[in-house]
């Protein structure tokens, strides 16, 4: 069960997150049945409606709060739509007497779950803060100006010390692609973290609840109780916003020296395509209305995301074509332009950026760029000529298919192969060197202090450690639009060759 299964850093992937039974000491929980009778309810009720658990448990709700709030609750209620939808009510009254809470109430399974905490009596206006915020990030020109001025807008609403974009690679790795500090805290700019960090079921909840925040790291969570309901099965806590986070998480921001944490969910095309991942050096909880406007933010932020993808990767192709159609035209007219490296990698580097690029035609071979030495090139030749004829080959970790490719991996780890025509094979391979190669190391992620029982493990600068060992001999993948355009060249460069030997047959007759 939840409750005893004890997390390390071999078996991370496998916490149980959504049940760890616990929340944060900045709101309390209660959850009902269907017919409102209590329960569970956080061990800390007392400190914010005078009554401890056991005077609620099996108690009608309508003991404890007035028919009003029961009345306001209710309705909420009615307005949740899907299984993950949560509704929010500010400053509430529950009791009679009583101060007022902000809430959220949703459904956790066939109970209704109730959370609150000490209205803020924020009156900032949710919709009018992010609709400034959204006009000034429809401005930013180009991708990287779009996603400094995201990660801008969300330390000005949240306040925190540093606001990180954080993006997903395919494997669930991470680079740090834009950031906003407080004058002063280092950068994180351009590290990269492996898939460990944040583990494949923190991933899977992130694209169900796009908020977190984790007020106070040195706070002790609370327990809901009881654990377990008389059929055995603890509370999930999936959309809760009070939630308590992994233990083994508080143990790598302690050892970062990070007092408060606050992540927005960055989603594109149904996947989770990055976070804004946000630290505070001291404890640190925005209020109620601030948080739902930053949670409103990330999901304006992540329909911008897309359709600039989107355009982008329109505008891409049009390029592609552009190139291909260049291609063509140039080798038409001199055609030793073919085994001109040089002149190819100018071409193609602009729409398929590579590292280096290797010319084989008919035995001989041209480089230009970073490359492998000719017997290298022989060898990789060789290998694909194993390959099916006529297709694009491509691979991003050499070494898997020839390991003697280890010696020059600073050089080609990836490959692209274009193949130029049947037989005698011809080529034109782009390479890739190693992605470390092409990462900087930023800064001093870490302050002088102890670390936690897993010790350094749970720090940036390990993990940036323990990603650059996972990705030796590895470069950066070749992607599907890439290889779309590999395809274009490879058709246009096919038909030349076609007309080159056409030409030499007519003229041979
Ligand atoms: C969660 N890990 C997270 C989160 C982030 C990171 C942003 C989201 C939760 C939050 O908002 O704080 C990772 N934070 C980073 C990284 C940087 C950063 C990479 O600032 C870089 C600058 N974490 C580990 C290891 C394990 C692990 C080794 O480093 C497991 C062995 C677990 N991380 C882990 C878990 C969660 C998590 C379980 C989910 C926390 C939760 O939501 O309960």
């Amino acid at each position: 069960t939840a409750t005893d299964f004890a997390v390390d850093l071999t078996n991370c992937d496998r916490e149980p997150i959504h049940v760890l039974g616990k929340v944060q000491s900045f709101g309390f929980l209660m959850a009902l049945t269907a017919d409102w009778l209590v329960s569970r309810v956080s061990a800390n009720s007392a400190d914010f409606i005078g009554r401890t658990p056991q005077e609620m448990l099996g108690q009608p709700v309508s003991a404890i709060f007035t028919a009003d709030a029961i009345h306001t609750l209710r309705n909420r209620i009615t307005l949740l739509r899907g299984p993950d939808s949560v509704e929010r009510v500010f400053s509430l009254a529950l009791m009679e007497g009583g101060p007022a809470f902000d809430v959220a109430v949703h459904f956790s399974g066939p109970l209704v779950v109730i959370e609150a905490e000490l209205a803020s009596h924020d009156e900032m206006e949710a919709s009018s803060t992010v609709r400034s915020m959204v006009a000034r990030l429809a401005q930013a020109d180009g991708m990287t100006a779009f996603l400094r001025d995201g990660a801008r807008q969300v330390r000005a609403l949240t306040g925190f010390d540093r606001v990180m974009v954080y993006r997903f690679a395919d494997g669930g790795d991470g680079e740090v692609v834009a950031e906003a500090l407080k004058p002063g805290v280092d950068s994180f700019l351009g590290l990269h973290y492996p898939a460990s960090d944040i583990p494949a079921q923190a991933r899977a909840l992130y694209l169900r609840n796009i908020f977190r925040i984790i007020a106070d790291i040195g706070a002790d969570p609370v327990p809901v109780v009881p654990a377990l309901d008389p059929t055995g099965a603890a509370l999930d806590m999936s959309l809760c916003l009070t939630r308590a986070v992994s233990p083994i998480h508080v143990e790598y921001l302690r050892n970062m020296g990070v007092g408060a944490s606050l992540s927005i969910s960055i989603i594109v095309e149904g996947k989770l395509w990055g976070l804004f991942a946000c630290h505070h050096y001291s404890p640190r909880l925005p209020t109620f209305a601030q948080r739902s406007a930053a949670e409103l933010f990330g999901q304006i932020f992540s329909m911008m995301l897309e359709s600039r993808e989107r355009a982008e990767t329109a505008s891409y192709e049009g390029k592609a074509r552009q190139v291909a159609d260049r291609l063509l035209s140039a080798v038409a007219q001199d055609h030793d332009l073919l085994s001109n490296a040089r002149w190819l990698g100018d071409i193609i580097f602009d729409t398929i950026p590579a590292d280096g690029v290797g010319v084989y035609i008919d035995g001989q071979m041209t480089f230009s760029g970073l490359v492998p030495d000719e017997a290298a090139f022989s060898a990789i030749v060789t290998m694909l000529n194993r390959v099916a004829a006529s297709q694009i080959y491509t691979t991003d970790s050499l070494t898997k298919v020839l390991p003697e490719a280890a010696v020059y991996a600073d050089r080609a780890s990836g490959i692209l192969a274009i193949p130029l025509s049947r037989r005698p094979r011809d080529y034109v391979v782009l390479f890739r060197a190693e992605q470390l190669r092409s990462v900087r190391w930023a800064g001093k992620p870490e302050k002088e202090i102890e670390y936690g029982p897993n010790g350094p493990r749970l720090t940036p600068r390990k993990s940036f450690e323990i990603w650059s060992q996972l990705v030796q001999g590895v470069a950066l993948p070749f992607t599907p639009a890439e290889l779309r355009v590999a395809e274009a060249l490879r058709t246009a460069l096919l038909e030349v060759i076609l007309r080159l030997s056409d030409s030499a047959d007519a003229e041979r007759q």
